[in-house]
């Protein structure tokens, strides 16, 4: 199925599965007094793994200042400016790749816009304060992902009456209040929240109605060395590879659109040998 959406000046198919490449902007330890400023050693850092990614086939690269990664203390939002704003103005002047803002926070969204980057990711599916308005005036496409709780307290006691539903449920809605606002249907992905606020028979639920997501809009699944990759395999973060790839690989054919990974140039691989042995993905 070809599924065209317009990231800035580029149109993509997301009927076919695309790799988006994470990168993290983690507090410096070379910056000056402890502030987050993006250092020019950072700055390298993180061009030079940006650059591997996209050389080895990454479509997307999602920069995130860390203020919404589950249980990671929160950053202010100058301090986000200061983390992800200039490493989205490099990235998105020097390589050819879409680049989007994790984030979930309005002004930020309007500076990433302004610095390069095409894609809003929220895990927060737009839920904070002016973030679904700043999000409708930039004009780009959203992806909103569904979160049980906050990042510090989400893991404690997951409980849903029915995860798929539930889930369904919030994303149908929160789709509405996009199209209210003035975000084209055509611009809203969709994301399960893997590990937001979900036990481990939560994100396989999810995980087995990824179809089902799929025909209401393109997917983003991440999952790359999640804790559920842990749990299944029983392996530390630095040993889920294979089971991150295996996951990938079945979400790519249970119509996931963006794969969102750290191991770009592996799951590359793992793309074309599976549109060798499918064509139509
Ligand atoms: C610690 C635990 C650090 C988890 C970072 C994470 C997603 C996301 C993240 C996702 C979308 C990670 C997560 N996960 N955005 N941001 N979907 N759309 O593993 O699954 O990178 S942060």
């Amino acid at each position: 199925m070809s599924q065209l959406v317009k990231f800035g000046g580029r149109e993509l198919n997301l009927g076919q599965p695309h790799v988006m490449g994470i990168i993290n902007i983690t507090p410096d330890s070379f910056s000056d007094g402890g502030r987050f400023y993006t250092s020019n050693l950072q700055l390298d850092r993180v061009v030079d793994e940006a650059a591997k990614m996209v050389a080895a086939g990454a479509t997307f690269l999602d920069v995130g200042g860390e203020s919404t990664r589950p249980g990671a203390a929160s950053v202010t939002e100058q301090e986000e400016l200061e983390r992800v704003i200039p490493v989205i103005e490099t990235l998105a002047s020097r390589f050819p790749a879409i680049v989007s803002v994790d984030t979930s926070r309005a002004n930020v969204m309007v500076a990433a816009a302004k610095a390069g980057a095409t894609l809003i990711n929220d895990v927060r599916a737009l839920t904070e304060p002016g973030a679904l308005a700043a999000a409708a005036s930039v004009g780009l496409p959203v992806c909103l992902m569904h979160m049980q709780g906050n990042p510090q307290t989400m893991q404690a006691a997951p409980t849903y009456s029915d995860v798929v539903v539930d889930v369904q449920h919030f994303l149908r809605d929160r789709m509405q209040a996009c199209i209210d606002a003035g975000i084209g249907s055509d611009s809203i992905l969709l994301d399960p929240g893997f590990g937001f606020g979900k036990s481990l028979e939560h994100n396989l639920a999810l995980f087995r109605a990824l179809p089902e997501f799929s025909a209401i809009a393109p997917v983003l699944v991440g999952v790359s060395r999640k804790t559920m990759v842990g749990a299944i395999c029983d392996k530390p973060v630095d040993g889920r590879l294979a089971g991150s790839l295996g996951l990938a690989l079945l979400a790519a054919q249970s119509g996931a659109a963006i794969l969102r990974v750290h191991d770009v140039a592996e799951t590359c691989d793992l793309l074309k040998v599976l549109r060798a042995v499918t064509p139509s993905l």
